[in-house]
């Protein structure tokens, strides 16, 4: 048994009668690295659902007449890293332009296998919504990850790069799912990490760099922006500065010539202690192109984040609002960015809480490359204890109607390119993996993996329809049974969300760890996350009587959010600063309203803990006693949020629950 499991690929034997494949290469080379993978892929996965051989044909040739025919094929009408599949009986046909959508057709075809829905008539053809399907690592090269909650990380431990089977498993999982680039480390980089541009690890990175490209991803890395002072000694890292433009020169021959495949660099700087521009008194746009000038030659990418706030507020400073730093900082600078900057930007002006608004930067700018970061290691969404599907989430974002101009306006339409013509733009996740048996800490987890890179492929899919075709991939269950697990997981963000920070607020939390209640635990901290709860009510007023912020958007929705009546109550509180009698359209009033969530999420939460149950015997028992484990504890953790949220409103506002439940005094 393998230190790790296969997760969506485990390719376990479905009742089928074909026992040989045939498969035919026409007009891709056999020798190219990619269609090598393709074939063993088609090869273990035969192997696994069929039991079947697999025979590989020269051009041309015929197999046995009682197999599978399936004829990987170049056609040039479709779109790059598409694919066509089709079948006619025994005829299989994976079409595509190029290795990549081969692969990507090939994974498909599979997947259709598994799940049994390659009919003898079938036809699907997909091409990818968006150019750029990245995960992005938190993994620290001493083997922590920042905001990991499964294991340490594969990648690196005690400042050295591993490059084992994992690894490939790892870009086979990514590949299946349509990730075509990583970024292999923390954004926050330190220490060993600014050296990941040294001779000390590029023959490791070029070892790591060419089994993602067997697999078609392409390798970055995120920079320190003041690598010329930690590497190269100098006094200064300011981006308008000739000596240091000159050592970032230097700097990239040196590792473009090294590592020829690797994609370009992630930053995050001026945020969070991180160096940055800022200190010069230059633009974020002075330094990304700044770098985006240095790697162009090179046909190279600089993502440059936008997550820049002041973390040093002052709490009785009530007129600074994180929410509105991104769109300050940024949006006048639009257009002013090189066409090989990509601005990576939160789903939300805050911090990926369990329910913000879209940030108004998305559409917003409308002459810069964008792309969306979201975040599937559940930092604040229950740390892969809680069941937290992500996927209704991302759809909500990516289907927001920015009304950046009259039609193509939903940040799907902005990330992708259709709606100003961009090139370079997509869909970044930070990662939720780690070196635990499972990968994802929670088995259900990987739902989450699967369905960001699923999402990122084709964003018309569904959030049902993603956990469906999880579940067909992970486990082999009947129908009834597979409905359980798609209804956890459809419920479980909203459940989550209940027993946490009631409509928009977010925060709550434990400082620094960010598990569990602690109502007052970022009240009076420099991080600009405040409730600004009161006897009277609570909530942010960020109306254009208060902060500002909801002026940032066009006016469509910058009307809405303005107003207390018209708010979209799920983001009342991120708004609006509510009198506790303040009655929702339901008729109940706020402070109901946050009993009856928390007394509802909590019981939820049992319930879903209790539909597991019902799947014993049907999951594998290892997987079947791990999620019960972390079921025990969601629901410790429902029951403290629950009390400490109602106890604390109790106390502030003195108003009893109308339905008398128990709440400590
Ligand atoms: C990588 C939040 C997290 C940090 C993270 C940061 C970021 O503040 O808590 O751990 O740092 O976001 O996105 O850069």
């Amino acid at each position: 048994m393998s230190d790790w499991t296969q997760l969506w690929l485990n390719y376990r034997k479905v009742s089928c009668d074909i026992n040989s494949v045939n498969v035919s290469i026409e007009g891709f080379s056999c020798d190219n690295r990619i269609i090598k993978s393709l074939i063993s892929e088609l090869e273990r996965g035969f192997k696994g659902l069929l039991d079947a051989d697999v025979n590989i044909l020269a051009e041309g040739g015929s197999g046995k007449a009682d197999g599978l025919n399936v004829a990987i094929k170049k056609e040039t009408s479709i779109l790059a890293e598409g694919y066509r599949v089709s079948r006619k009986g025994s005829d299989v046909l994976v079409e595509a332009s190029d290795e990549r959508g081969a692969l990507y057709g090939t994974y498909h075809l599979l997947r259709m296998v598994n799940s049994g829905e390659l009919s003898d008539d079938y036809e699907k053809k997909c091409e990818p919504d968006n150019p750029l399907r990245m995960m992005n690592h938190w993994d620290n090269m001493d083997g922590s990850i920042e905001r990991g909650y499964s294991g340490r990380s594969f990648f690196y431990k005690n400042n050295e790069i591993t490059v084992d089977e994992r690894t490939r498993d790892y870009a086979r999982f990514m590949a299946s799912i349509g990730i075509n680039g990583v970024v292999i480390n923390n954004v926050n980089v330190k220490d060993a990490a600014s050296y990941l541009i040294t001779d000390r690890y590029f023959d490791k990175l070029k070892e790591m760099s060419d089994v993602f490209a067997d697999y078609g991803i392409k390798m970055y890395l995120s920079l320190n922006f003041a690598s010329p002072i930690e590497l190269g000694g100098m006094e200064v890292c300011d981006p308008l500065d000739p000596d240091v433009i000159k050592w970032w020169e230097d700097k990239c021959k040196e590792v473009f010539t090294a590592l020829p495949d690797l994609g370009g660099f992630l930053v995050k700087a001026d945020s969070e202690g991180r160096p940055g521009p800022f200190t010069y008194g230059r633009t974020q746009a002075d330094g990304a192109n700044m770098l985006a000038d240095v790697v162009k030659p090179y046909d190279k990418l600089i993502i440059w984040r936008c997550f820049v706030y002041n973390c040093t507020q002052d709490w009785r400073d009530t007129k600074t609002d994180r929410a509105r730093a991104g769109y300050d900082y940024f949006k006048d600078l639009d257009g002013k960015y090189h066409e090989n900057v990509i601005l990576q930007i939160k789903n939300g002006p805050m911090d990926f809480q369990i329910r913000e608004p879209v940030s108004p930067l998305l559409g917003g700018l409308t002459k810069t490359n964008q792309m969306l970061e979201v975040q599937i290691a559940q930092e604040y969404t229950g740390q892969q204890i809680d069941l937290c599907y992500l996927i209704p989430l991302f759809k909500e974002v990516i289907d927001f109607k920015t009304y950046c101009q009259k039609e193509k306006d939903t940040v799907a339409d902005i990330i992708s390119g259709r709606a100003f013509g961009n090139k370079n733009c997509g869909i970044a996740a930070v990662i939720n993996t780690g070196n635990d048996l499972n990968w994802t800490g929670n088995d259900l987890a990987a739902a989450n993996l699967y369905g960001f890179g699923r999402l990122a492929f084709d964003m018309s899919l569904s959030a049902e329809e993603i956990a469906r075709e999880w579940v067909k991939q992970t486990y082999t269950l009947e129908k009834e049974d597979e409905d359980i697990i798609v209804n956890m997981l459809l419920n479980s963000r909203e459940i989550y969300e209940k027993y946490t920070c009631p409509l928009g607020i977010g925060w709550m939390v434990t400082p620094n760890t960010h598990y569990g209640p602690s109502v007052d635990g970022y009240e009076y901290s420099r991080w600009g996350t405040y409730h600004r709860a009161d006897h009277l009510g609570l909530g942010v007023d960020r109306s254009d009587k208060g902060t500002g912020y909801a002026m940032q958007y066009y006016p469509e929705n910058a009307s809405k959010y303005n107003e207390m009546d018209k708010c979209p109550e799920e983001l009342l509180l991120f708004f609006h600063h509510v009198p506790y009698s303040y009655r929702l359209k339901d008729g109940r009033t706020l402070i109901q309203y946050i009993y009856d969530s928390h007394f509802e999420g909590e019981s939820r939460a049992e319930e879903i803990a209790g539909d597991w149950e019902k799947l014993k015997g049907k999951i594998p028992d290892d997987s079947f006693n791990r999620v019960k484990n972390r079921f025990e504890r969601q629901i410790y953790n429902a029951k403290e949020w629950r009390d400490q949220v109602n106890t604390y409103f109790y106390r502030k506002s003195g108003i009893a629950d109308e339905k008398g439940r128990k709440i400590y005094e």
